[in-house]
């Protein structure tokens, strides 16, 4: 469904990011040099230390939510703030196309430099949405593999698709697609919604594989208890699409309008 139509060259990085002062100012830093970036947003999701501060020595436009409001509501403010400040350009006489979004997590650094084959096949039209896969060994010393099995058993079941590190959260769109899956999944579920949703309105996803490192995921209490909040949100994000498919396959067909959707998910008690 890309098309050379959907987008300029130009790409927006958004930067969920909470609590993260010693990796941000890299993680920023990096994503300024990637091909056709020239514009860096980090949303700083009720952090209690200095990520913003840091975010913004390193050159990056900071949005900041007074109170945690999880990671989708973040990506979902940092596009805001893309549309906004092209809407700016645009006032000031700029001939502005809608920039693509790359999704980067907080805690890559450096490695954030190696998004470059994220960028390239959604820039040529080869792709909607790409979606990166790490090196192995690292991604798997996480301890996070129920999670992401549900994700990927999930995802199947909804679509056929199999992906190999679904909740991958390194991801470039273009904007139509973007747009397209809104609303976002809340919380930790967005990467599974975002996949599912898209692959259901026929666009295009590919994974494809980037040099890209992330802090190891240890096995202490907060770990534990990051993988239990995402273990609740990939579980609730599978649940409200189950229930849709099923509304689906009973009648209509095809994907019900927005409104439709919502009604169905209201009764998960999905709260977009
Ligand atoms: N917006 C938002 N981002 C978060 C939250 N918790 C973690 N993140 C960010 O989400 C990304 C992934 O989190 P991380 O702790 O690295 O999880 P992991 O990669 O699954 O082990 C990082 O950029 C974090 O800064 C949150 O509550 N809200
Ligand atoms: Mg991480």
């Amino acid at each position: 469904m890309a098309s050379p139509t959907d987008g300029s060259d130009r790409v927006a990085a958004v930067i969920p990011a909470r609590d993260e002062q010693e990796r941000i100012g890299d993680t920023v830093r990096a994503a300024h040099g990637l091909p056709g970036v020239d514009l860096v947003v980090v949303v700083d999701d009720g952090s209690v230390d200095d990520t913003a501060a840091a975010a913004r020595q390193a050159g990056a436009r900071v949005f900041r939510h007074a109170r945690n409001r999880g990671k989708g509501a973040a990506m979902e403010t940092g596009a805001e703030g893309v549309r906004g400040f092209e809407e700016y350009e645009r006032r000031s006489g700029a001939d502005v196309v809608s920039r693509h979004l790359l999704f980067l997590d907080a805690d890559l650094g450096v490695t954030a430099g190696a998004a470059t084959p994220l960028i390239e096949p959604v820039r040529a039209g080869a792709a909607d949405m790409t979606i990166a896969r790490f090196p192995q060994t690292r991604a798997r010393l996480g301890g996070h593999g129920f999670v992401v099995r549900l994700a990927r058993d999930g995802i199947r079941r909804a679509t056929g698709w199999e992906a190999e590190q679904p909740l991958n959260g390194q991801r470039c769109l273009t904007r139509r697609a973007f747009e397209a899956a809104r609303p976002l999944a809340p919380g930790f579920g967005v990467e599974t919604g975002l996949t599912i949703d898209l692959l259901c309105r026929g666009f295009t996803v590919l994974e494809v594989d980037v040099a890209m490192d992330h802090r190891a995921t240890g096995t202490d209490v907060r770990a534990q208890l990051h993988r239990a909040r995402q273990f609740v949100d990939v579980a609730r994000t599978l649940a409200v699409r189950e229930v849709r498919g099923a509304g689906i396959r009973r009648g209509r067909g095809v994907l019900p309008e927005r409104g439709a959707v919502h009604r169905v998910a209201g009764k998960q008690r999905e709260k977009h």
